[in-house]
């Protein structure tokens, strides 16, 4: 089919088209309204032109979503936008589906340019809902900071975009279209993926486990893993059918969050409760990154996971059998990992909130496995966070131990000693009156220091910047830190990809060496009042409750 001839349509700049922690995130009617979405594609382009060398004539692209509400028509747009600007081929997701984690492992595979992931993660879909879109560069990572700014930028000063006229392409079958002058290829979603799981991860030994009679649970979420899932844990695997639970993505996530969290993922916590429980659960959030792991009544943190994985995975992945180079974390992530790295002998990194800042340091071969205390763990084997990688991975450790998922964790915490620690989220806070609580909080950073907090006091506060040890960019202001002479420590900083107001996050933590035997909510009880006093929380927003513990 030959494509029409190229457009230049007129556009003027919409506001806020800045990039979050992870991409741009609107409620979906934003990204509904005509120009919104190509002013944001077409910056990108814009951004990212000059380094393709020659105006995209070798570039591919890689195209997919989360398949939520508006993912196939935004893909249409995209198809004609990036054939318009002169890219040599586009590779989709069938269906308009592929996770975040493919994405990153087909750029990679396939020596693409970039990609363009379409979702709001964990963020509920359908058109009162929330739309997002981010672009993944040439390593298969998260554009870092340079990028996003400069794609940023580019939003501020649009002119025009650039597109086609040309019929819908049929995503729904694979094989190769022509638009214009771009080759359109539909490709299978999962064989790249699962190819990158068969090389780090032991199948057969994975499939001796199953055969042995384990049980597992694995809740999709309505979302984008249910196709991964199924592929690997019950065709590949050999987990009974009906192991994978809301296995097939739906538009509105069934009306739910696709957030793998104890409040969210609340069917797979209640059939993971009692005697007659499976051996192990686990679910992914909505674009396939995050992953929540529980055994039987039991939930593990993600702190914890993060150093577990880090701890077992010489002796129990293959693809780890050299060891790690390194570890990182993002700085509100709980410091377990930071004990297991100190055993291994290796570095630990510690990083601001978004995967984007673990790039250069999995590019740079310093660390191998990084995760953050949302849900997010993965390793060197892709540029992105990865929730069926983190599955895997547990899977291997039980294979492997022989032990329950508790019995794993109680034996860390036994070894390493355990950080008790908690999430609260305060959401959809009046923005004004949150930038000013930090901003008056941060002003008084340096007269913190001697004043009570919870059962200690405070040591030293500070707002945390990072400078990268391989580009040595800075990037400031990327959260609070108050540490207290105890060894506890509090974060706090606002979410970066929330979609209306402000969402405040107060980390918690206390390391104790008792053997993980204290309970979680009493050892934190007393540091959580007082930071709510300090901020005044009832005051200024009327309650000091959060609306989402982690
Ligand atoms: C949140 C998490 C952060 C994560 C980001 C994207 O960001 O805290 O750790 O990297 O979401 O994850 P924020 O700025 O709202 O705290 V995902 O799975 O939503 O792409
Ligand atoms: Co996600």
């Amino acid at each position: 089919m030959a494509g029409g001839s190229v457009q230049t349509v007129p556009t003027t700049p919409f506001e806020g088209q800045r990039p979050g922690t992870s991409g741009l995130r609107k409620k979906t009617r934003v990204f509904m309204r005509p120009g919104y979405l190509e002013n944001f594609v077409q910056s990108v382009f814009n951004a990212v032109r000059a380094d393709s060398g020659e105006d995209f004539h070798s570039a591919t692209l890689v195209v997919g979503g989360d398949g939520r509400f508006y993912n196939r028509e935004a893909i249409q747009t995209i198809i004609r936008m990036a054939a318009a600007n002169g890219f040599r081929s586009l590779l989709v997701g069938r269906g308009g589906i592929l996770s975040t984690p493919a994405v990153s492992a087909i750029i990679r595979r396939r020596r693409a340019f970039g990609g363009l992931v379409l979702s709001a993660s964990h963020n509920p879909g359908g058109i009162e809902e929330d739309f997002g879109i981010k672009y993944n560069t040439r390593n298969g990572g998260p554009a870092p900071e340079s990028v996003t700014e400069r794609i940023y930028a580019e939003t501020q000063t649009i002119s025009e975009y650039r597109t086609l006229e040309h019929a819908s392409v049929d995503l729904e079958r694979e094989g190769s279209t022509r638009v214009g002058g771009c080759e359109v290829v539909r490709i299978d979603p999962l064989e790249d993926y699962t190819a990158v799981m068969e090389g780090l991860f032991d199948f057969d030994s994975l499939r001796a486990l199953f055969r042995g009679g384990f049980r597992m649970l694995f809740d999709a979420m309505s979302a984008v893993t249910g196709p991964y899932a199924r592929h690997i844990l019950e065709e590949k695997l050999g987990a009974p059918a009906g192991t994978v639970i809301n296995g097939v993505p739906l538009p509105d996530f069934g009306g739910h969050h696709p957030d793998p969290n104890l409040v969210h993922a609340s069917e797979l916590v209640a059939r993971m409760s009692g005697p007659g429980a499976p051996d192990f659960g686990a679910a992914c959030d909505g674009d396939g990154d995050r992953n929540l792991i529980l055994g039987r009544d039991f939930f593990v943190s993600p702190g914890d996971s993060l150093a577990v994985i880090a701890e077992h995975a010489a002796t129990s992945i293959p693809g780890y059998r050299e060891g790690l180079a390194g570890v990182a974390r993002s700085m509100p992530t709980s410091t377990a990992v930071d004990r297991v790295a100190k055993k291994l002998g290796v570095r630990c990194y510690e990083t601001p909130t978004g995967w984007k800042f673990f790039g250069n340091l999995l590019d740079a071969g310093l660390a191998t496995v990084c995760g953050e205390e949302s849900f997010g763990t993965g390793s060197n084997h892709v540029r992105e966070k990865d929730g069926l990688w983190a599955v895997l991975s547990w899977l291997s450790i039980l294979a492997a131990t022989r032990k329950s998922v508790a019995e794993v964790v109680r034996d860390h915490w036994r070894e390493f000693g355990r950080s008790y620690y908690q999430r609260h989220d305060y959401e959809a806070l009046d923005a004004a009156a949150a930038a000013d609580m930090v901003g008056t909080l941060r002003e008084s950073l340096s007269v913190l220091a001697g004043t009570p907090l919870g059962e200690s006091r405070v040591e030293r506060a500070d707002d945390f910047s990072y400078t990268d040890p391989v580009d040595g960019s800075t990037t400031v202001r990327q959260g609070i830190r108050i540490f207290l002479e105890d060894g506890s420590r509090v974060v706090l900083r606002l979410s970066g990809t929330g979609t209306s107001g402000a969402t405040l996050r107060i980390y918690l933590e206390q390391f104790r060496e008792d053997g993980g035997r204290g309970d979680l909510e009493e050892i934190l009880a007393p540091l959580t009042r007082s930071v709510r006093d300090l901020l005044k929380l009832r005051k200024r927003f009327g309650t000091d409750e959060p609306t989402v513990i982690t």
